[in-house]
């Protein structure tokens, strides 16, 4: 196991002097910084509602004097500009005046999701040696508080605990204030603004440190090609937290814009459609399972949704069948998102033609991201085969912070990120991707795609959403399973299993086994699990053949 060390290393960009000068020479960093932007934007449109949420409607000068408020409030409580702070809301309006106010103090927001617990949050904390925590009392029935004593009997060093909404023995985010001219002048643009969580599909989360200049390039470039203007409306329905709607567009790009944000409590079709039609929401981000909850959800709504233009879906693979009922059950533009906390992010584009968007998950953001597709000895495979994804570019780091033995796996000497993706790039840069590195099944060395065969049992009427995964086999080495949910009328084991065969497949690829269940186990931001899918069939499969390891 690595630990971090001990004495706080500096947060540093982790880009080479050469590329930095090459980005800001090609102009995609710009020298803006998030307290210089939401200055700007105040003084612009100081009365347009920024920010709706709850009963809360905040305009563009009340959002900026409220990060005044909060920022100077925490330099009273004895934070000084440098110092991390891990923050952990949920999707409400003191979400963006912290972090705003955490900026305009130089203090360094780290993002945790609400659904991380004491390990996940505590592993962070340290890593970034953080200074204070920041969350809400409760939210879903779970008490952060406790949550922060917990903490501060692990980490000394987090001495300020600070609580949206009743605070126990904590300091109140609302009572926070102080002297708007103790805070210090706008930070440099190429210092670490923020350090976001990793996807963690594997262990604890890593730290990613992403500066003004390369984080703002990525949201100003998104805005452009997701249609992102001073009218939008943007809805944050998935955690704020989570990179997707923070960036991609997300509330940052909507920020940037003048536009507005809405902030769905909750990410399902109850919380988010009376808010789309109140507020006429013009945008959203959602992850595939979501999708295609929305997607039966709209079939009987009485809300009105027809605000909608862009429909985004993306941290997890939106099979051709799941994209195809996500354009007719929404009825809007579908752009499909890959993306990664680590920087690259690749979108569809509005007027790419329909197999391109149900077909692959867009092409990159910057004609400055670098895409290798290489063999398992880091080759580059033959245009258009599969291969591993490894990218670098203008907002994609070049290491993550405190944690040497991850960045010696997860980059390569030429600062490429590997980004554990297999992949196949079409002409014009478009790439589809295969899967996780690990996640297909091999089935006495035959490899099948999870994803190609999830496609064909989503064609199914009655299935509403498919998973499959691999199980150990004595004899095969893996086989394979497929969890179903199902809808409509019942379906049997045996039908699927017809219906796959039926389309024409290698008989390889019907899956060995079909369980049905009620629901999927999800991550932190609602992607499917595969590992935990994978876990509860290891433990069935020990308790049928004893095994104890
Ligand atoms: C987004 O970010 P993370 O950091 O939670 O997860 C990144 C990983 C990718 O490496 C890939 O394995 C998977 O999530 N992923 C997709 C995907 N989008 C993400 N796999 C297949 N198809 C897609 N469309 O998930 C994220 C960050 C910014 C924007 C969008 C998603």
């Amino acid at each position: 196991m690595n630990e971090p060390s001990r004495t706080r290393p500096p947060l540093r960009q982790t880009w080479p002097a050469a590329m930095a000068a090459r980005y800001r020479a090609a102009g995609y960093w710009r020298g803006e910084t998030f307290p210089g932007f939401l200055r700007a934007r105040a003084a612009q449109h100081a009365d347009d509602i920024a920010v709706v949420g709850g009963q809360v409607r905040l305009s563009y000068a009340q959002l900026w004097a409220q990060a005044g408020r909060i920022g100077a409030g925490l330099f009273a409580a004895g934070l000084l500009p440098g110092q991390t702070v891990v923050v952990q809301l949920g999707n409400v309006p003191e979400f963006v005046t912290v972090v705003c106010g955490l900026f305009r103090a130089g203090l360094v927001p780290v993002f945790a999701l609400p659904a991380h617990r004491l390990t996940e949050v505590a592993h962070v904390a340290r890593t970034a040696h953080a200074r204070a925590y920041i969350a809400a009392a409760g939210q879903d029935g779970f008490d952060y508080r406790s949550l922060a004593r917990a903490l501060q009997a692990q980490l000394p060093a987090l001495a300020t605990v600070v609580i949206v909404g009743e605070a126990a023995e904590f300091l109140a985010v609302a009572d926070l204030d102080g002297e708007v001219a103790t805070l210090p002048p706008d930070p440099d643009p190429q210092s670490v603004a923020f350090l976001q969580l990793s996807g963690g599909s594997t262990g604890l989360p890593k730290l990613i440190p992403r500066t003004h200049d390369d984080y703002i390039y990525s949201f100003r470039a998104s805005n452009e090609i997701c249609g992102i203007g001073r009218d939008s409306v943007y809805l944050v329905a998935l955690p704020a937290a989570h990179n997707f709607p923070m960036s991609s567009p997300g509330f940052f790009g909507a920020l940037y814009a003048g536009a507005r944000v809405v902030l769905s409590p909750g990410p399902g079709p109850d919380s988010a459609f009376p808010l789309i039609a109140r507020e006429a929401v013009t945008c959203v981000g959602l992850v595939p399972p979501l999708a295609l909850l929305w997607v039966q959800a709209a079939a009987t709504t009485t809300h009105d949704l027809s605000s909608l233009q862009v429909v985004q879906v993306g941290g997890a693979k939106l099979v051709p069948e799941a994209a195809r009922r996500v354009i007719e059950g929404l009825g809007c533009q579908l752009q499909q998102v890959f993306g990664m906390a680590e920087g690259l992010v690749n979108y569809t584009r509005l007027h790419d033609r329909p197999e391109l968007v149900i077909g692959t998950q867009g092409r990159p953001i910057s004609p400055d991201d670098e895409v290798l597709v290489v063999d398992d000895l880091g080759n580059p495979v033959a245009p258009g085969s599969t291969g591993h994804l490894l990218t670098r570019g203008p907002y994609t780091i070049g290491a993550y912070y405190n944690d040497p033995a991850a960045n010696a796996r997860a980059f390569t000497e030429d600062g490429y990120y590997r980004t554990g993706d297999m992949v196949q790039q079409l002409p014009g840069g478009y790439l589809v991707v295969q899967g996780r590195a690990g996640d297909h099944i091999n089935r006495a060395g035959e490899k099948i795609s999870a994803e190609e065969i999830e496609d064909h049992l989503l064609a199914h009427p009655g299935v509403f959403d498919a998973a499959v995964v691999s199980l150990p086999d004595a004899y095969l080495g893996e086989r394979s399973c497929a969890f179903i949910i199902a809808q409509g009328e019942p379906t049997q084991a045996a039908g699927l299993k017809a219906w796959v065969r039926g389309r024409g497949l290698a008989a390889f690829k019907v899956p060995d086994q079909i369980v049905f269940v009620d629901a999927f186990g999800t991550t932190a931001v609602g992607k499917v699990s595969r590992r935990e899918l994978r876990a509860r069939l290891r433990e069935g499969f020990m308790q049928q053949t004893g095994e104890t390891r």
